[in-house]
């Protein structure tokens, strides 16, 4: 596991102000754990409340568009959500590819925009289930993170994690072997050591989602090349992202 482990929550369509108490918690919580970067991602709603109420934790959006302001109703820059106290913006995730159509060009756009904005950026990758059936995961994910990264960033070192998540383990209590977890972590730092040399990519965490719980935290956490976690459903109450974030301290 990488020197320090990075643990974001990422909460999806969930939340409320009224889950800002669950905020102070983990902020209070994360205090104590200074051996672990803590980070939430909640919804647009909430980027500017959430930065309001935390001291020691990292708060970033989920998305961005990729322009910088215009006629685009409805949509929100990566200048609007650093605004609002965002730090970094996850892009990529399968969800966005899925159910809004979002290609690899597209996100590519939007890392450019993101760090433009000054943010850094959590660039989530993964295969679905017939691809790895395929055997295909590791080549598909090689394919995936080489057509969305831009060219050339300023320092890959700062601005850029990797998350893998194998979209069928995603929200559904299934995760893959720790070899292959392993294995897919090693394809991806290659694919990094091409891109930006090796000593930028030794730097770049890849982290691993998919159904990462308290009570799979710490095997996941030790995994080789596991540079920390991407958690949807257990990172909502504080209890149970305390409980992971505790495995990787
Ligand atoms: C994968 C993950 C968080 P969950 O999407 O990005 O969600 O932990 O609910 O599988």
């Amino acid at each position: 596991m990488a020197e320090r482990p990075y643990i974001v929550g990422n909460w999806k369509m969930n939340g409320t102000r009224a889950m800002l108490s669950e905020v102070r918690a983990i902020d209070r919580s994360s205090q104590r754990l200074m051996k672990v970067e803590v980070a939430l991602a909640p919804p647009y709603t909430l980027i500017h409340a959430v930065h309001r109420e935390v001291e020691q934790i990292g708060v970033g959006a989920q998305d961005c568009h990729p322009g910088v302001d215009g006629a685009n109703t409805g949509d929100i820059s990566a200048s609007m959500v650093a605004d609002a106290g965002a730090k970094f913006v996850i892009l990529g995730h399968s969800e966005r590819r899925e159910n809004h159509n979002e290609s690899s060009e597209l996100i590519r756009a939007k890392i450019t925009a993101a760090v433009e904005a000054g943010m850094r950026v959590i660039l989530c990758c993964g295969e679905s289930e017939a691809t790895r059936d395929a055997g295909d995961a590791e080549a598909f994910v090689t394919k995936q993170i080489r057509e969305s990264l831009p060219d050339v960033l300023d320092n890959p070192t700062d601005q850029l994690t990797v998350a893998y998540e194998p979209i069928w383990a995603i929200g559904t209590g299934r995760t893959p072997t720790l070899d292959d977890i392993a294995a897919m972590h090693s394809s991806i730092h290659s694919t990094l050591v091409d891109l930006y040399g090796e000593d930028h990519a030794a730097q770049v965490r890849i982290l691993y989602g998919g159904s990462v719980k308290p009570d799979n935290a710490k095997e996941l956490l030790a995994v080789d090349g596991v540079g920390g976690a991407l958690v949807g459903g257990a990172s909502l109450a504080a209890e149970s992202f305390l409980g992971i974030v505790l495995a990787a301290a």
